[in-house]
């Protein structure tokens, strides 16, 4: 039996796989807000952040790690673990100094995470991936390395607010003897698989790469990056590694206080997208995932590390080996909510029932799908941009808006994933918008790809247990036929003799125009 650890945004949740039976035999989850509201962050961080800061506290993922690791042993014999994978958050960082290591080592089972590792934070709340307060530091360190085209040619992603590099730098900025006192910087996802390891753990190549720190065609980290990050930084960062390498075994207070077996090991923890991408079953080339959330989010495995030539979106390591591509897109369920609510419709008026009252590409309309900034194109835009009949763009008729707001979320994820280069042969569609099959057909119309949904929907915390399994010695792929299969009946098929063509070279042109 293999246990998955996801530490997403909002919750902790951990997922039991068993190979052999092929069955999921535990899910739980910790919701930050609901289960910790000690901890005063409803949403899985601290409310109220200045200038773009969004800060979580390090004890909160601590507590509900204790309280997960509770609840799943009531639920499985978890003597029967043979190991753990994880993942995390991407971006966000946790800072500690000398002692945590010792602390580490000495975990007291009558006691409890947060009492015995909180002295040992220097920053006593972590940046996460929300934060947008650091664009004086991107812009210094990519004027210290020769601009952003350079920096994204070293670590796969322009420098970016949200990245930990440059919130690394903003933390030497503003609080140098704090910023001294740290010995280590841990990822969320290489802190958590420290606690449970009872020592230091790497940071993977996938986590590792949304840093800014990276040098993603060696694997290592970069010199110069570093250099213009903060000084005396390689001291301080954990070694890289691949996902899923064994770290060391559990540390005994979880074979005291939780009943795991001595003998259980840890593997190297990921970033959430990366591990999505395992328990999507979608780790090889030519499969893609578009997750349909609050923002979208395009990823995919690449095979070379060519990055965005227009500078949107991020390259890292695939932990199936090789790179992925990852591109997020602000305005997603957030504009299509806000075109619903405008036209006081429902869903339905996205389903295939409300799309048919229109046809594709109706009338030649085009529009630029963005209720407010966006980031792909980084662009501060308030309401869409209409180009077509004039009862279109005045925003007459609900339908054909709906349309054209589909039509235009496809065409811009479409053209600002270009760059990949590589034939697309299935579509793995997820997030909450993903169940609604009209959004899902226009989906497969405009990339003229099958669409699929799978089973299950916690794909970042199986990708977690598939993981755990590698490390155990299973081979990826073999779990992965086993885990993500697809729904029945969730396929779509793109509309035959449809082409988006035309309708690309018109939402091109728009979008150059503003
Ligand atoms: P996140 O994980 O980013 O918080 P989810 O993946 O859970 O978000 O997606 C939530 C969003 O899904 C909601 O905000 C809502 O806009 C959208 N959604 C839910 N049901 C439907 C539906 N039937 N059709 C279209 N969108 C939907
Ligand atoms: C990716 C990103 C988010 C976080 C939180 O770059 O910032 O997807 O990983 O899920």
């Amino acid at each position: 039996m293999h246990l998955g650890i996801d530490s997403s945004t909002q919750s902790l949740s951990g997922l039991v796989i068993d190979v052999a039976s092929k069955k999921i035999l535990a899910e739980v989850s910790v919701n930050f807000g609901e289960d910790l509201p000690q901890f005063h962050s409803p949403n899985g961080f601290l409310p109220g952040g200045e200038a773009g800061e969004v800060h979580a506290d390090p004890c909160l993922w601590l507590e509900a790690l204790d309280m997960m690791l509770q609840q799943m042993s009531s639920q499985v014999d978890l003597s029967q673990i043979t190991s753990i994978g994880g993942s995390g958050q991407q971006h966000g960082s946790v800072y500690v100094d000398g002692s945590f290591v010792e602390r580490l080592g000495a975990l007291d089972p009558h006691s409890d995470l947060v009492t015995m590792l909180k002295p040992s934070f220097t920053r006593v709340t972590s940046p996460i991936w929300m934060d947008t307060s650091t664009a004086a530091q991107c812009r210094e360190i990519a004027a210290a390395v020769g601009g952003d085209a350079e920096v994204c040619r070293r670590t796969g992603s322009n420098a970016i607010e949200r990245f930990t590099g440059p919130q690394i730098r903003k933390f030497w900025q503003q609080e140098p003897a704090a910023y001294e006192r740290t010995s280590r910087i841990h990822l969320v996802s290489s802190f958590l698989c420290s606690v449970l390891s009872g020592c230091h753990a790497p940071i993977d190549f996938g986590d590792g790469a949304g840093m800014n720190l990276m040098n993603l065609a060696d694997r290592e980290w970069d010199r110069e990056m570093l250099a213009a990050t903060a000084p005396s930084l390689a001291v301080k960062l954990p070694a890289l590694s691949a996902a899923a390498t064994p770290v060391s075994m559990i540390a005994e207070y979880y074979v005291v206080k939780y009943g795991f077996s001595p003998s259980c090991q840890v593997g190297v923890f990921t970033g959430d997208n990366p591990a999505s991408l395992v328990g999507m079953g979608a780790t090889t080339p030519g499969q893609v995932v578009i997750s349909l959330g609050t923002s979208d989010t395009f990823f995919a495995g690449m095979n070379a590390p060519h990055t965005d030539p227009r500078g949107f979106g991020h390259v890292f390591g695939n932990p199936a080996g090789g790179y992925m591509c990852l591109v997020c897109f602000r305005n997603g369920s957030l504009a299509r909510e806000s075109l619903r609510d405008q036209y006081q419709l429902d869903w339905s008026a996205f389903e295939r029932s409300g799309l048919s009252q229109t046809s594709p590409m109706h009338d030649g309309n085009v529009m630029l799908p963005f209720f407010g900034p966006e980031i792909t194109p980084r662009k501060d835009f308030s309401q869409p941009v209409r180009s077509g009949t004039e009862s279109f763009k005045c925003g007459n008729n609900p339908a054909e808006q709906v349309r054209a707001l589909l039509e235009g979320q496809c065409l811009n994820i479409k053209h600002h994933t270009d760059w990949i280069g590589i034939p697309i042969d299935r579509i793995l569609l997820t997030g909450g918008a993903s169940r609604n099959d009209g959004i899902a057909q226009v989906v497969a119309d405009v990339f003229s790809a099958p669409v699929e949904r799978l089973l299950i929907a916690n794909s970042a915390a199986l990708g977690a247990a598939i993981l755990a399994s590698v490390t155990d010695g299973h081979s990826m792929t073999e779990v992965q036929e086993l885990f993500c299969q697809p729904a029945p009946d969730s396929r779509i098929e793109p509309t035959p003799g449809l082409t988006y063509e035309l309708a690309m070279e018109k939402y091109v042109s728009l979008l150059a125009s503003v």
